[in-house]
């Protein structure tokens, strides 16, 4: 899901410079919600702002604006209906009930509010049942181009995720309390990405199970990974090691659809760019690749990053960037890799986890190196949380069918 802040109504105190932060840490879209602002507080604010972020921003008054700062775009209101400027801008609206989503044509995006009991306006509650969500989540109503508002913070974010949202808008988790010492919007959006990282990988439900691909005297690497979507795998990372990157471009985008097909999420490897160009869902980093940070920044929220670790410190390293989950390896010796780090085997896994466990850190694991089916079972028993499989799919005698047992034992384990 996407994450949108919307600033407090009221004046915070360094606002540029904190929001400047916040696009620092990765935000994607900010609205600028003041309506007690003269055009000139606007203005001040927004040349606070660096230059390079105006392009993420949407604001709720002085529509004119977005032509002088080559802002995002507007979001229409009651006191500002209409946009009637003629640059071709985003533009979202405001819903508060379901009816209200049927023009959703019309416009980028709409918020839906209030979805739980707002923060910031306080005795302004949750408008919407589980049930009334749920029926307009299965009836299409709620889809990708609907943004959830209202009461979102750590907690609650989770709680969209089965109903289909394309995003959540938060605002009083971000600016509540502003005149506390401690009152850190970035850290507090920090906090809410990683929430919002976890969720998407689907990692805690269920077998985590990522095929990775590799060339062997038998198959390319689109068959290869053609055959583990056939064996029911609904993870795909494309790694062409030494590949130039042309190369890897033609196979990503013969592969991409054939995963949308199947339902299955779609990686690369190392290269973000090319994950942008494509639109890959994600992309799968090494520690000589580009920082995480950047990756975000480059990519946005809604795209799934993933980090390889060998130890503990790496992962505690990485416990503030914002990483969807971690490959962590290798379990055993394996060709598949050159330049291999110390085998960490189950023991090793389980000291992680435990490790992991002390340190608050619950960035989801998948283990990966040189794992067999047989090995499924044993490793999600330390608290792994999901596995990358390369060779004992593609030096199977029948790929389709290893790939097979490899879901068959994830099943297991969750029953
Ligand atoms: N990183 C550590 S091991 C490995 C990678 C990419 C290769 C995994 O493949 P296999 O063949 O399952 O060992
Ligand atoms: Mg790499």
């Amino acid at each position: 899901m996407r994450l949108i802040v919307i600033t407090s109504s009221e004046r915070i105190e360094g606002e540029s410079d904190k929001i400047n932060a916040l696009f620092e840490a990765g935000l994607e879209i900010l609205h600028i919600r003041k309506p007690d602002f003269s055009k000139k507080e606007y203005v001040d604010l927004l040349d606070g702002i660096n230059q390079k972020y105006h392009n993420r921003i949407k604001i709720h008054e002085f529509f004119e604006l977005t032509e002088n700062y080559n802002l995002l775009g507007v979001h229409l209101n009651a006191r500002n209906p209409n946009y009637t400027g003629n640059k071709n801008v985003n533009i979202s609206k405001s819903a508060h009930s379901i009816e209200e989503l049927e023009a959703v044509v019309d416009y980028d995006y709409v918020f839906l509010s209030p979805i739980f009991d707002s923060i910031s306006k306080k005795g302004y509650l949750s408008n919407f049942s589980d049930e009334t969500l749920t029926t307009a989540s299965l009836n299409g109503k709620i889809n990708q181009k609907i943004i959830a508002l209202g009461g979102i913070n750590q907690q609650t974010l989770p709680k969209l995720k089965k109903y289909g949202f394309g995003g959540a808008a938060v605002l009083g988790c971000i600016w509540d309390k502003p005149h506390c010492e401690e009152h850190n919007p970035e850290k507090r959006f920090m906090k809410l990405q990683l929430t919002n990282c976890k969720e998407k990988t689907q990692i805690n439900k269920g077998l985590a199970f990522q095929f990775i691909t590799h060339r062997t005297e038998k198959y390319d690497y689109y068959q290869s990974a053609e055959m583990a979507l056939l064996g029911g795998c609904k993870w795909i990372q494309l790694r062409m090691k030494n590949a130039d990157i042309e190369e890897v471009r033609q196979v990503a985008l013969r592969l991409k659809p054939l995963c949308k097909s199947h339902n299955a999420v779609f990686l690369l490897n190392d290269h973000v760019e090319l994950c942008k160009e494509i639109e890959a869902d994600g992309v799968h980093l090494g520690k000589t690749d580009m920082n995480p940070l950047d990756a975000r920044q480059l990519l946005g929220n809604n795209v799934i990053i993933g980090s390889t670790c060998n130890t503990f410190e790496d992962i505690d390293n990485l416990k503030d960037r914002p990483i969807d989950y971690i490959g962590l390896g290798p379990f055993r010796f394996t060709d598949t890799k050159k330049g291999l780090s110390p085998v960490l085997g189950l023991e090793g896994y389980r000291q992680i986890v435990t490790q992991c466990i002390d340190n608050k850190i619950y960035t989801p694991i998948v283990a990966i190196g040189g794992i067999t089916a047989d090995d499924v079972i044993p490793i999600l028993q330390t608290g792994i949380k999901g596995v990358a499989v390369s060779s004992a799919i593609l030096q199977a005698e029948n790929p389709v069918e290893a790939t097979k047992r490899i879901c068959l034992n994830g099943d297991l384990y969750e029953k």
